[in-house]
């Protein structure tokens, strides 16, 4: 499996630092080494040692690590040079060993080895690059769980779980004489009812992490004048947007992030929607709805003072006292929450209505009343519990692959009941099987494989 080159790369961070680490990666290592440094250092034990250019005068001096094949990063030789971070003198100790054979890893291939070495398989890949870039402490705990394996771990119980299904299933079939009913048989239910609590845990726990790594995309849309920036201030704490009582001072998209108990909101505030007054305006009215389109929730809002007698009061309004026209234009598909604003005119009290459809928020981006249950409704829309629940670390494409397993495993529970023909559920059931391979690269193409690793840092 392993790989004829030796790679070589800068691992610290580029720019002057106090330490400065070099990695190399594969067979030629042991010999590189004795050049660079003399001699090869006894395995696993940091060592001081001057890095030597070709005339044997010293680069740097600092610690040398050398770790044999198999057990290391990579499952290759590796040795890491540390030595002081200095751009200049890294460079000249890199120039040094791409003399000596080595060749400039790309991003990621020191990762992607120790996943071609089975070091780590791909989810465990993954969760290395969202440790690297979690932006908050819960999504780091996230990752750290998913490196640590808690997410394969659990995929495999998966796998295991519906294999045994699928001997189960055949054993019984085996013996034709005696007619099995699959509706009434209570071990086939409740392994079946094991594969789908397994399924729903562990998309819960994905789920959420994929929420922590990747946030909610939330957009601020309306007519001109409705509050559109004064809510994302208020949102952000901040005076992020200029707010002036001219209709059409937002033209730019205006983006901020923050954090809601943890939950990263990417909130868009863009122009206002109406015939635009000028060519700039137009542009900002276009770009607005091309953020709505992307957006993973609207907030729509409307003045809650000349929004209709009945939604500004904030008694139960039927849809027609809305300016339904208002609405329309908006992409289907694309969640919208009606946000009744300026109730600090309209005389309404705060109120969250999660009944009607769309769903109802009743707030002054003004006071801040009612924005706590704006908050509320968007953690809760998004699909995002509070308490540290065991998230882990997880992407779309992980999602998409457990989505398509249980809906695999539940057409093979349909074939069995309807047509008790083993070989098409034991078919079903496999598909499930590659399903959930794909999420730890049993299965993988070199085009996911380059994505994921590509998007990795040199020298990871
Ligand atoms: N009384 C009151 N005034 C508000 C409230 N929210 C916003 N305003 C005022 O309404 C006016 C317009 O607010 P903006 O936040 O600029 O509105 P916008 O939707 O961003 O407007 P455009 O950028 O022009 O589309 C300003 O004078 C704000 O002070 C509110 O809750 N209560
Ligand atoms: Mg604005």
């Amino acid at each position: 499996m392993n790989s004829p080159e030796t790679i070589v790369a800068i691992a610290s961070a580029p720019g002057r630092g106090a330490v400065g680490i070099i990695r190399v990666s594969g067979p030629q290592v042991p010999e590189i080494a004795i050049a660079v440094l003399g001699s090869l250092p006894a395995p696993r034990r940091a060592r001081l040692a001057n890095f030597l250019d070709a005339h044997g005068d010293a680069i740097d001096q600092g610690v040398a690590l050398y770790f044999p094949f198999p057990q290391s990063y990579t499952g290759e030789h590796v040795l890491e040079l540390q030595g002081h971070g200095g751009t200049l003198v890294l460079d000249l100790l890199l120039q040094r060993l791409l003399e000596l054979g080595c060749r400039m890893a790309r991003p990621g291939e020191f990762s992607e080895r120790a996943f071609l070495n089975g070091k780590i398989d791909i989810a465990q890949a993954e969760a290395i690059a969202d440790l690297i870039g979690a932006g908050t402490a819960a999504a780091a705990r996230a990752a750290v769980r998913s490196l640590q394996g808690e997410f394969s771990a659990r995929i495999d119980d998966l796998k295991t779980k519906i294999t045994g299904l699928c001997v189960y299933v055949e054993a019984a079939i085996d013996f034709p004489d005696e007619e099995i009913d699959f509706l009434s048989d209570r071990t086939l239910q409740q392994r079946l009812s094991a594969v789908f609590e397994g399924f729903d845990s562990l998309s819960q726990a994905a789920r959420q992490g994929a929420l922590l790594r990747e946030g909610l995309t939330v957009v601020i849309a309306g007519r001109p004048n409705a509050g559109k920036s004064s809510l994302l201030n208020k949102l952000a704490g901040e005076e992020v947007a200029i707010v002036t009582d001219l209709p059409g001072t937002t033209r730019d998209v205006l983006r901020r992030q923050v954090h809601l108990d943890g939950l990263p909101l990417n909130l868009v505030d863009t122009a206002g929607l109406r015939p635009a007054a000028d060519v700039v305006e137009a542009e900002g009215v276009r770009r607005a709805r091309q953020e709505i389109a992307r957006a993973d929730r609207v907030l729509y809002i409307l003045d809650a003072a000349t929004a209709g007698n009945a939604a500004a009061s904030g008694a139960l309004a039927t849809p027609a006292t809305l300016d339904e026209p208002e609405l329309e234009g908006l992409p289907a598909g694309v969640p919208i929450t009606l946000v009744f604003n300026k109730i600090d005119l309209s005389g309404a009290a705060p109120a969250l209505d999660v009944a009607s459809v769309p769903p109802r928020v009743f707030i002054s981006a003004l006071t801040g009343a009612g924005i706590p249950l704006l908050r509320h409704h968007l953690k809760v829309a998004a699909g995002y519990l509070d308490s540290d629940c065991g998230a882990l670390s997880a992407r779309r494409r992980h999602l998409d692959a457990l989505t398509r397993a249980r809906e695999h495993v539940q057409c093979a529970a349909n074939t069995l009941s309807s047509t008790r023909a083993f070989e098409l559920f034991a078919e079903d059931l496999r598909l499930a099987q590659h399903a959930l391979g794909e999420i730890t690269g049993e299965f993988t193409s070199e085009d996911l494989l380059g994505e994921i690793f590509g998007s990795f840092c040199i020298g990871k």
